[in-house]
């Protein structure tokens, strides 16, 4: 796993060079953020199953998808997919605070595809509920921080599609 400091400072130390303006600049970014950050982070924690509750009844319920024939159907299978959406929400989070997508990668999205696709997990109604996440984190943490997760958020869902 990177995060915004080791991601630029490995650029630079492949070049043998110090920091330059643009690495010092995305530095700068980032500390000035640090609050902002950790702020939304002690938010989410607090508000995880609320959030994920939110986003599955602004798109997942009510759908055929839950009813008999559809992949949440049944308990077992519900309860994997509300455990599904608290791993995106929980390593966003990681993400976001690190500034940096590179641990999505490493545990999230590493064989996530094959695995829906083998067991018949709709990818487009996955993709719908952490695009709600987004909305329901970005009303609860305010823009600027909302934002931000939502690079991350965004980042799960282009890696699934
Ligand atoms: C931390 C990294 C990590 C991820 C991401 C992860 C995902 C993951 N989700 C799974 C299943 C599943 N995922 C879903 C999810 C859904 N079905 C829907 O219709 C909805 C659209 C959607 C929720 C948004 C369901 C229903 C299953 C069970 C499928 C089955 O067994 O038939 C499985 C198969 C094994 C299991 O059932 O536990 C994995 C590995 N596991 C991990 O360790």
């Amino acid at each position: 796993m990177q995060d915004a400091i080791t991601s630029v400072i490995n650029t630079s130390d492949v070049q043998g060079k110090y920091l330059d303006t643009s690495s010092l600049e995305k530095l700068k970014g980032y500390f000035a953020t640090g609050e902002l950050r950790v702020r939304a982070a002690t938010a989410i924690s607090a508000n995880a199953a609320a959030i994920v509750k939110e986003a599955v009844a602004k798109s997942l319920l009510y759908s055929d998808i839950t009813r008999p024939g559809g992949n949440m159907y049944t308990t077992r299978r519900y309860a994997a997919c509300i455990r599904d959406l608290d791993y995106y929400l929980r390593y966003s989070t990681y993400a976001m605070l690190a500034g940096d997508p590179s641990i999505l990668d490493e545990r999230v999205l590493n064989g996530l595809k094959e695995t829906y696709n083998s067991l018949g997990v709709p990818v487009g109604a996955t993709v719908q509920a952490i695009q709600a996440m987004k909305e329901v984190t970005a009303g609860l943490v305010g823009a600027d921080a909302g934002k931000e997760m939502g690079v991350y958020f965004d980042y799960i869902s282009s890696g699934l599609s």
